[in-house]
């Protein structure tokens, strides 16, 4: 298949010219070129006219001289740098040179680019042909340098070493909102269906995929539905993680896959800006169900006439949400979610917009009425449940007081609050329960040898230096300035108490408050953790994130960890004469004595909110600490969502923030770039002549005898049990006297040849 060159051309689009003439190589040469922090552009070009000691004159290159201290300024690598593709390779390494790279290649339409460690991915907002099945081939079991940098070399990386290394793998794709997680997260998915299903054989044609790879890509429209809304940020915005694990057997063929989740956003089930909106679900059925489906479902409005969607934006530009409902059916049908499975998930989107019309009024004495009774009527329908006892359920439920059953006449507020936990509730069960069923339909563990899980998910960071142990040799382990412990103990701990334990204590103490809550913690965590402090004004506390510090102010903490939900009304669910319904709240079926509740705790039936989340957060640190990671680090060029343009101070917060810059030092303080003994002398035997004996000579006997006649400081290399580690840039000078000496033994040749003409 061709090589990475032709790739390179095809890639490169035009550039800005602004931009790309920074300076030719003849003018470079003759001045002292400089980088200078500019507080609007983030740095500017120029060169040195007058050296004073602490401060320079400089000409920048908008014609204008400025007087600058020398610490403001960068040195900036030669031309021939420009665009290069694995930013440690550069000469000088800094901000400024970083950033300019970046945006170089951004404008040239190279939107990715490695850096030591991370394959960094700029957002292009913006349909590049870079995803095509073609590509693919390109791609396949190539080596990492040989092409350009893709997302697809990261999958093809990660699938190769599993296979080779016999080792879970794992790929950690990070940046901020709209940053491109979710659409490199698919990529992923979708190089690694075209070359490890069945039929890949030799296709690697997404158009001839297996049924269980088609079946994995299109579980993606539908989570999305469900899952992901416009926001600010965003347009397709994923309000849940996800971490997607792809198994394969020994012989590296897809035999299943299981996606799990976390933190879902529920609250935007009731409520959101009118910049954002609701779940696309709610648009894509009001829009595109046909009037059948829509009468069956009791839908008889549009948008504009539910209390859940009338405030929001109704409108994503360049999407149809009417077509965006077929693709989402037709996934359906391929994942093999039945019709009937189909109607009961539109049911409860259907009763969850009833549920927000449901107009309560307040009689004289400030008790709770529902005078109209249509939309609690088409609930109750929906969702299986006999309207008398959902309306006094709702009204003037029964509590338990003491040792007592009483019942309570609710306010106004009250019933509005209970019906919105209810709607938020029943959604967010409702699309658990949908992951779950994907999860049956794709995940098939029985002879699952090896995984490869690509987390979605925005937060934390692992690095493990294994191969340098693996090879013996010493390796002093560089904290990645990351150093997230102190912090993960300070809101996971047991003992001392730290704070998701501390809410869950507050949360079953009878007379717990929120200001309780927050003294409790002060007590154990003040001035006993670097991470931890205590706010002047509010009531809360800062912790010490790694890109800043953090405010939370803890009001209703308490009541959010605590389950909100009316257990008259779950209790009446758990009993529907729908199927599906009741089995969204089996949880709450039959009367809760008290002896039942200990059990469930036990059980685990009621763990509170803050509980689980860090459950589920632990058991996805230890599947990760298991695998072998690739770091992804997205970054979103601007805030206009626009393509071709680079907001530069933007750009550089998060190259601060993502670890991006720190990674860069750490790769070129450590040994990034290896070749195996064999390989080394393969390549580089050429640049020397009669050092290696004729006849069989050990690899690594050769190698040696290579690296003393090349005189490379010892500094600038490792010699391991099988390969040879080398200091960031020292193989590309190395490849670069390769091809001289190629291309002059080319003219050589030719020279040779003519002679004989
Ligand atoms: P996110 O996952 O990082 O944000 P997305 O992956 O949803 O961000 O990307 C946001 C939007 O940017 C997409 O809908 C595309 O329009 C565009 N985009 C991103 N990457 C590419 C690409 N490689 N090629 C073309 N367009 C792209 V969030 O889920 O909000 O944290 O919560
Ligand atoms: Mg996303």
């Amino acid at each position: 298949s061709p090589g990475g060159e032709a790739l390179r051309l095809l890639f490169n689009g035009s550039c800005d010219a602004d931009v790309n003439n920074t300076v030719a190589q003849a003018t470079f040469n003759e001045k002292k070129w400089i980088w200078v922090e500019d507080k609007k552009a983030g740095y500017v070009a120029g060169y040195i006219t007058k050296d004073m000691g602490e401060q320079v004159e400089v000409h920048l290159n908008d014609d204008s001289i400025r007087i600058v201290n020398v610490n403001e300024t960068d040195k900036m690598n030669p031309p021939k740098f420009d665009k290069v593709e694995d930013m440690a390779d550069l000469t000088y390494l800094n901000e400024a040179s970083v950033i300019h790279n970046l945006r170089l290649r951004y404008l040239s339409n190279l939107i990715y680019t490695y850096s030591g460690l991370f394959l960094v991915a700029v957002n292009p907002y913006q349909k590049f042909p870079i995803y095509t099945d073609e590509i693919i081939r390109y791609y396949k079991s190539k080596r990492h340098h040989e092409m350009p940098p893709h997302i697809y070399a990261i999958a093809d990386s990660a699938y190769n070493e599993m296979l080779q290394e016999r080792e879970n793998q794992s790929i950690l794709i990070t940046g901020e909102s709209g940053a491109g997680k979710t659409e490199n997260t698919k990529r992923v998915i979708q190089y690694i269906a075209a070359i490890a299903g069945d039929s890949a054989g030799d296709s690697s044609n997404t158009k001839m995929l297996g049924k269980l790879e088609s079946q994995i890509l299109q579980t993606n429209p539908i989570l999305e539905a469900f899952g992901n809304a416009l926001t600010i940020r965003n347009n397709n915005s994923s309000r849940f993680g996800k971490f997607i694990r792809i198994e394969f057997n020994s012989s590296g063929q897809i035999v299943g896959a299981n996606i799990e989740r976390y933190l879902f956003e529920k609250s935007r089930v009731t409520y959101q800006t009118p910049e954002e909106r609701n779940f696309h679900i709610f648009y894509q059925l009001l829009r595109g169900a046909s009037p059948q489906l829509k009468s069956e479902l009791l839908l008889d409005g549009s948008l504009n006439d539910y209390r859940f969607t009338k405030n929001s934006l109704k409108d994503i530009e360049g999407v149809n949400d009417s077509t965006e409902y077929q693709t989402l059916v037709d996934a359906m049908n391929v994942v093999g979610i039945s019709e009937n499975e189909q109607s009961d998930l539109f049911r409860v989107v259907s009763a969850v917009l009833h549920l927000g019309n449901i107009e309560v009024a307040s009689s004289r004495n400030d008790q709770a009425q529902i005078y109209e009774t249509s939309s609690s009527e088409n609930v109750c329908n929906l969702l299986g449940i006999p309207i008398a006892e959902f309306t006094k359920g709702l009204l003037n439920p029964q509590v338990k007081a003491g040792r007592e059953w009483v019942t309570q006449a609710r306010t106004k507020e009250q019933v509005l609050y209970s019906i919105e936990a209810l709607a938020k509730s029943l959604y967010e069960r409702s699309f658990f329960a949908l992951v779950d069923r994907i999860n049956k339909a794709i995940y098939r563990p029985k002879n699952s040898s090896y995984f490869i899980g690509v987390l979605d998910i925005a937060g934390f960071e692992i690095f493990k230096q294994e191969e340098y142990k693996l090879e013996g040799i010493e390796w002093k382990f560089i904290d990645f300035g990351l150093d997230l412990q102190p912090t993960i103990d300070l809101i996971d701990k047991a003992n001392p108490v730290g704070i998701l334990s501390c809410l869950d204590e507050e949360c079953v103490m009878p007379k717990a408050t929120d200001k309780t809550f927050v003294e409790k913690l002060h007590s154990f965590w003040k001035d006993k953790s670097p991470k931890y402090q205590v706010p002047r004004f509010q009531q809360g506390f800062i912790l010490q994130h790694y890109a800043a510090k953090v405010e939370y102010k803890t009001s209703g903490w308490l009541d959010k960890n605590k389950d909100p939900l009316n257990e008259n009304i779950t209790k009446l669910l758990a009993r529907s004469s729908n199927q599906y319904i009741a089995s969204l709240f089996s949880d709450y079926l039959g009367d809760i004595t008290d002896n039942d509740k200990k059990n469930r705790v036990k059980r685990g039936v009621f763990r509170t909110v803050g509980r689980h989340h860090k459950e589920q957060l632990h058991s996805l640190m230890q599947q990760l600490y298991s695998t072998h990671p690739h770091f992804v680090r997205c970054i979103i060029p601007n805030e206009e969502k626009c393509p071709g343009k680079i907001d530069v101070p933007l750009v550089l917060d998060q190259l601060r923030c993502n670890g991006v810059l720190e990674g860069i030092r750490i790769c070129r303080a450590g040994f990034p770039n290896r070749l195996s003994f064999n390989e080394f002398r393969r390549r580089y035997e050429i640049l020397t002549s009669g050092i290696i004996p004729k006849g069989f000579i050990d690899n690594k006997v050769a190698a040696e005898k290579l690296l003393d006649a090349f005189k490379l400081d010892t500094s600038q290399y490792r010699i391991g049990s099988s390969k040879i580690f080398f200091r960031a840039g020292v193989l590309a000078e190395l490849e670069e006297i390769r091809d001289t000496k190629l291309s002059q033994l080319f003219s050589d040749f030719q020279a040779h040849c003519r002679g004989w003409l």
